[in-house]
Formats: C-alpha cells, sequence, structure tokens
C-alpha cells in the first residue's frame, strides 16, 4: 500500500462520511437505510472526528435528540420523512418528536465519545459534561430494565445489532410469525436478496415489534410475556466495556463513580453466565435457559470487554485458519454458515475494528494486526462494503457504507 493509494482512500472515507451527511445525522448507506441508527451513528462520529470535530459532537446531540425519558435511546431515529426502509415510524407507532423506533441498539457510545473527548479535551469539554447525564441515564436504563444474571437482554434480533446471527434461531422458533399481515420489504429492493434476512425472519421481526408495540412498549410486560427475550454475549460485552469507558469519563469530570463501578462489577459477574461448558462465550435463550450454541463474532468481544480466557484464543486461531478473512460473524465449520448471508457468515469492517482494539488492549498484537490487515485489503480491493464473504473477499450488502468508512480512518487505513 503505497502512501498515494492511502491518501485516496482517506479522501473517499471522508467523502462518504459527508455524502451520507443529512444536515446534523449521517446515514449508514444512501437508499437501503436512509435515517439515523445508533451504533452506526457512533462509528460516523468517531470517523468524523478525525476530520471535523465539531461536526462529530454534532452527531451525537442529534442520536441523543432521540432519547426517551426513561433513559432509553433508540436504534433508529426518524428526524424526517425518507423512503425506502421498512418498517417506518408508522409500524412502530412511538409517540413522541422526533419518531423513533421502539427498542435499542448495542451501547457503544459511550466508548467511542471518550475516544472523541480525548483527542479534544480541552473545548469537547463543555460537550462532554452536556451529554455525560444522558449516557448515564441510558446505561442505568440497560441496567435496570435488561440486565438479568448479570447478563444483557435483547428483546428483539435488531436490537443486537447482529440481525440474523445463529445466536437467535433457537429462540425464533418461539415467535409466532403467521398473523403478522401483509407488507413490503424494501432492503430487498436495494440489495440482493441472497445477502439479506429470509421472510420467515422478517415475518417474525414484525411479530415482535407489533408485541412490544401493541403492549405500549412496556419494559416490565415485555420481560414477562414477549416470547423472544435472549441474553446476547455481544451486547453482555459492549455494555461492559462502555461502563468501563464512563468510568474514566466520570472520573475526569470530577463525578461521583460508586454507580458505575457497581455495574461494572454486576456484568463482571455475569459474564461467567455467559460461558457454555462447551468451552466458549455464547449467548443464552433466557426463556429456555439454554445456551444458543453460537460462537459467533459477539463472542469474540470478550477481549474488547477485558476478559482474556485462553480458550477464546484457541478458537479465534482456529476459525481464522478456515478463512481468508477474518472474522467470520459465524463459524465457518458450523452448517448454518452462509459466507454472503448477513451475520450467518460475511465478516463486518466494524466488528473487526472492535475486536482488534480488544485484542491488542489484551496485548495479542500480532493478531489484532492480522484483523487490521485483513480488512484493509477488504476495502482497498472493493471499496468501502456493508460486508464481504470470509471466504474470498467478495463484497456485498450496501455501498458507501459510513461505518466502514468510519473505520477505514479510525483503525483500519
Ligand atoms: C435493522 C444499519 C443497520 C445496522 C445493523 C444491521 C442492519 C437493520 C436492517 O443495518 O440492521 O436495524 O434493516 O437490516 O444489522 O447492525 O445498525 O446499518
Amino acid at each position: 500500500m503505497t502512501a498515494v493509494t492511502d491518501e485516496k482512500l482517506d479522501k473517499q472515507a471522508r467523502k462518504i462520511l459527508r455524502d451520507n451527511d443529512r444536515g446534523g445525522y449521517t446515514v449508514p448507506t444512501s437508499g437501503l437505510y436512509p435515517y439515523q441508527w445508533n451504533w452506526d451513528s457512533m462509528f460516523s462520529a468517531w470517523g468524523i472526528a478525525t476530520f471535523d470535530v465539531r461536526r462529530a459532537w454534532f452527531e451525537i446531540t442529534t442520536l441523543l435528540y432521540g432519547q426517551w425519558d426513561n433513559g432509553m435511546i433508540p436504534h433508529i431515529i426518524f428526524h424526517k420523512r425518507a423512503e425506502g426502509y421498512f418498517p417506518g415510524p408508522d409500524v412502530w407507532a412511538v409517540e413522541r418528536v422526533p419518531h423513533t423506533s421502539g427498542i435499542s441498539q448495542p451501547p457503544v457510545a459511550a466508548t467511542m465519545i471518550r475516544s472523541i473527548y480525548e483527542s479534544d479535551k480541552k473545548a469537547g469539554r463543555v460537550h462532554m459534561e452536556l451529554i455525560y447525564g444522558r449516557l448515564v441515564s441510558w446505561h442505568r436504563w440497560w441496567m435496570k430494565n435488561r440486565v438479568q444474571d448479570g447478563m444483557v437482554a435483547i428483546t428483539h434480533p435488531w436490537e443486537s445489532g447482529r440481525d440474523n446471527a445463529v445466536d437467535w434461531d433457537s429462540a425464533m422458533q418461539a415467535v409466532d410469525g403467521s398473523n403478522v399481515g401483509d407488507y413490503t420489504r424494501r432492503d430487498t429492493s436495494h440489495v440482493n436478496p441472497e445477502m439479506r434476512p429470509k421472510k420467515e425472519d422478517y415475518d417474525r421481526y414484525l411479530a415482535l415489534v407489533q408485541f412490544s408495540r401493541d403492549n405500549g412498549w412496556n419494559e416490565k410486560y415485555i420481560a414477562e410475556h414477549a416470547a423472544f427475550r435472549v441474553a446476547d454475549v455481544g451486547m453482555t460485552f459492549i455494555l461492559l466495556r462502555a461502563c468501563r469507558d464512563l468510568l474514566q469519563i466520570a472520573a475526569d469530570l470530577d463525578h461521583d463513580t460508586p454507580e458505575i463501578e457497581g455495574w461494572i462489577e454486576t456484568l463482571e459477574a455475569g459474564v461467567a453466565n455467559h460461558w457454555n461448558p462447551e468451552g466458549y462465550y455464547d449467548s443464552v435463550n433466557l426463556r429456555t435457559g439454554e445456551f444458543t450454541g453460537s460462537l459467533s463474532s459477539g463472542s469474540f468481544l470478550c477481549w474488547y470487554a477485558g476478559v482474556d480466557p485462553p480458550e477464546m484464543m484457541s478458537h479465534l486461531k482456529a476459525i481464522l485458519a478456515e478463512v481468508r478473512y477474518g472474522v467470520p460473524s459465524n463459524d465457518p465449520r458450523a452448517e448454518t454458515f452462509n459466507p454472503l448471508r448477513y451475520w450467518r457468515g460475511p465478516v463486518w469492517g466494524m466488528m473487526n475494528a472492535l475486536i482488534a482494539i480488544g485484542l491488542k488492549d489484551q496485548g495479542h498484537t500480532l493478531t489484532a494486526e492480522r484483523l487490521r490487515k485483513d480488512t484493509r485489503e477488504l476495502i482497498e480491493d472493493h471499496g468501502f462494503y456493508e460486508y464481504w464473504s470470509p471466504v474470498d473477499g467478495t463484497p456485498a450488502g450496501g455501498r458507501n457504507f459510513s461505518w466502514t468508512a468510519a473505520i477505514w480512518l479510525t483503525w483500519a487505513g
């Protein structure tokens, strides 16, 4: 890789983030995802901060416009009308402005914001002071409503950010998708349907939205009665990491820390409950108490959360030996593996960034570097795609993707 090509890709990455700017918030990609998505937006802010830190703070502020009074930060903020995505605000039927979805998404915000703040300590302090309380109330919402036995529960596969991952297969069997009525998907008109979740998945996704909507997004009721409730191993690791970063922010701003320290203790204890006796971190179907039997990319976020069992490194090495480009979102030796179907096999650049950050923190620098090199090559050879085949690098999903551009500027490039 020459410096000239590097510069060209840097320029392209910045252009993608600017082109995907809708006036204060960044869409994941034009067409396929025309609104502000929670974790995408925080990756975007991280990337934008490398060339326009004021705009990065604004990105964070617009995400927080969508925060509910109970602290929840929704997975989509529908700031203004846009065509081409289903389900839109009418399906979620959340009565507030701006309209939002009714579920959340992986809380990478505190981690990304800490990094932006570290790079903009002086001028950024005023922003940090302003949003700190909102971050705390979001974390408090997770701890109060979603933490069970120290593990983070999701109420919908979309909440995990890893929509059709194998982790949800067994739990989704209990969801009846046969009565959701007629609807028209829009995703399959933007990208190849073979690279997206199947119709039977979508029927169930909608059934879960309708159930929670019809029950007024009441967390207590949903916790007791919804068919689907899974302790997501990726989510537990992400929240644990985010709490550690929030603690550092709190200390820096001179705020009290015992509450956050308590959350960290709870989640650290919960990590043990994700340990499948087969020898790896796994999600747990909370309706049956059974492990989901999936060694997926969520499991490999352990290092990102500061957890480093030798077994996980052996698994990662075995999996990396099977594919040309790591980390696949599903175990390539599993029957369910599909190299192009979304979260059932493809490699995702932003997951690689999180996994590699963790590996590096824990001193596994060579493996972290392999992930960076793989990701660089995928972007250099094909462009800023949503995801790729880990087998041969075939690009898939949306093009000119914001978080792929962001991780190029911050980590891969
Ligand atoms: C549903 C926007 C989002 C990402 C998720 C990814 C995908 C949405 C969809 O796109 O999910 O939220 O319609 O497929 O799985 O991680 O935030 O990029």
